[in-house]
């Protein structure tokens, strides 16, 4: 059964949509109260209002900060009508009720968006329009609260159910959580420069529903952070094909964030399955750097996810669409390149913009249950790197080369890591094996597969420099990078077993490089 509305207080910060609402409450016979700025664009449009002040017999007043801080604004949002009690303190203090409040805040958010200074920014902070949502969420037994321009539809009728008021609150409630949330994430992270705070204020809004989560019977949805912009996958423009799932959300994540190392390097391609990447390959073309990461293992890019560091042209997207690719992400793709895959509707085109920045400073979260785990992204980048040579035989500039590109691809393989590479392209990759000596063997295997499936004389290890995302434990998984016939080898170092891998290093001839810094990935 339906209430109806006889008086509504409207205070908007934006106005959009304000006369219309107001005419049809208007035309309803609902009294309308509002704040000076609301009130004037309503008194503009022709329609007649009530001052707030008239209704608290105090002047908006301090800039605005007291304008609804008074009870007879509260004492008509949070009576309970029925309560002889409440009725009487009504009736004692000359409160009329409330039934409907329809209230956007202060722009809290845009005002830090767009660079303010402190002063400003504080000055956004809404009081009085949060108390107000909130009062009004509370007592939905009666009073309709309005926090989202598309229920205005919903109480322009000059009545509500309590299944209407009850579904409203549950939003206001949600939009003065999140609201707060961003307040506290600026006071945390911008004012204070904290990179953990004690409690984590993080303020995200709903983005795409995917159609399942990593599994059918799983849900799933993508979560946009409120606040500063971000810049990643998730604000990527997608401009064909089906929804991404949440699979290809991870998938295309874990390609942009590798081919991003590569920004400001040669034209680059990355191909991702499964989170990792089966194939790498910098070149001097974007064809020649697709053709050389899909040789890397022509198996597993089918079904993939295919990022590259250059604006992507038509050559290059025929030569993508020759297989089945799930997500193809660019910084951007001329016209011949668009059209060719608009002619693949399964495939999803994304356009990221410039490509994010590899050492920029972030918040990497995941969860575990029961809590979050909560760490600095990992931003180390080869500019970090203090590279010391510890074998008698130096590195060529070939094999430096190799071994600069083997690392920054195993930066971004599942630990245990191991990356085989040869001149700027993976000869072979293995990862997320339980022991070092399991994935230098996989990536070795991989490569062979690679070599007898493209009828090559020999698999593309050999001669190749190998990186391994933490140290050798032992020297097992420096020989069998050895057996497979790299000549370089780059590892973070540390372990207590050092001399002995140096040792194997310097026996078979190699150029071992330390680079101090680990790269485990989960
Ligand atoms: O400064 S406030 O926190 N103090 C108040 O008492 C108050 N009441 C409403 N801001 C307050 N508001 C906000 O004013 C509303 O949330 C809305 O955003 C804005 C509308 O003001 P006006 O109608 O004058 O443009």
């Amino acid at each position: 059964t339906s209430i109806p509305i006889r008086r509504a207080l409207l205070s908007m910060s934006d106005k959009t949509g304000i006369v219309d609402l107001g005419r049809a409450l208007a035309a309803r016979g609902v009294e309308l109260v509002s704040t000076g700025g609301t009130a004037k664009a309503l008194r503009d449009a022709g329609l007649s209002v009530r001052d707030i002040s008239d209704l608290t017999g105090f002047p908006e007043m301090m800039d605005g900060r007291v304008k609804t801080l008074h009870p007879m604004v509260h004492g008509g949002l949070l009576a309970v009508r029925d309560d002889p009690e409440h009725a009487a303190a009504m009736t004692e203090h000359g409160i009329g009720a409330i039934d409907l409040v329809v209230v956007n805040l202060y722009p809290f958010e845009a005002t830090v968006a767009k660079g303010a200074g402190r002063d400003e920014v504080i000055e956004n902070i809404d009081i009085g329009g949060p108390s107000m949502v909130r009062s009004a969420a509370k007592n939905h037994a009666y009073v309709a609260i309005v926090t989202d321009p598309a229920d205005y539809a919903l109480v322009e009728g000059g009545e509500t159910t309590l299944d209407q008021r009850r579904m409203l609150a549950a939003k206001a409630y949600a939009a003065t959580a999140a609201y707060d949330s961003a307040i506290a994430q600026w006071f945390a992270f911008a004012d204070q420069g904290e990179s953990f705070p004690a409690t984590l204020p993080l303020a995200f809004t709903r983005g795409d529903e995917l159609r399942y989560g990593e599994n059918p019977h799983q849900s799933a949805a993508l979560y946009i952070p409120r606040g500063p912009a971000a810049r990643g996958i998730a604000q990527a423009k997608q401009l064909q094909g089906k929804a991404l799932s949440y699979n290809n959300y991870n998938d295309a994540d874990a390609a942009l964030e590798l081919v991003s190392e590569f920004r400001d390097g040669p034209p680059t391609v990355v191909i991702v399955k499964h989170a990792n990447p089966c194939g790498v390959a910098s070149a001097d073309t974007l064809i020649e750097a697709y053709r050389a990461a899909f040789a890397c293992d022509t198996v597993s890019a089918f079904g993939g996810i295919v990022a590259v560091n250059r604006p992507l042209d038509g050559e290059t997207a025929r030569a993508i669409s020759e297989i089945f690719t799930e997500v193809v992400a660019a910084p951007d793709a001329d016209d011949e390149a668009k059209a060719v895959f608009a002619a693949k509707k399964n495939l999803r085109l994304l356009l990221t913009g410039e490509l994010p920045d590899p050492a920029r400073a972030g918040l990497a979260i995941k969860s575990i249950a029961g809590g979050l785990l909560v760490q600095s992204r990992d931003g180390g980048t080869l500019a970090d790197l203090d590279l010391k040579v510890v074998t008698k035989r130096q590195p060529t500039e070939r094999e430096l080369a190799d071994c600069r590109f083997a690392w920054t691809v195993a930066k971004h393989v599942k630990s245990n890591a191991i990356v085989y590479a040869k001149d700027g392209a993976t000869a072979g990759v293995g990862a997320g094996q339980m022991n070092r000596l399991e994935s230098a063997r996989i990536a070795a295997w991989k490569a062979r597969d690679a070599a007898e499936k493209a009828g090559w004389a020999e698999p593309r290890t050999i001669g190749s420099a190998v990186a391994s995302d933490a140290f050798f434990p032992f020297a097992d998984g420096l020989l069998a990078a050895v057996q497979a016939g790299a000549t370089a080898v780059i590892q973070p170092g540390g372990s207590i077993r050092d001399d002995e891998v140096i040792a194997a290093a310097d026996a078979a001839g190699l150029a071992m490089v330390f680079t101090g810094m680990r790269h485990f990935r989960h």
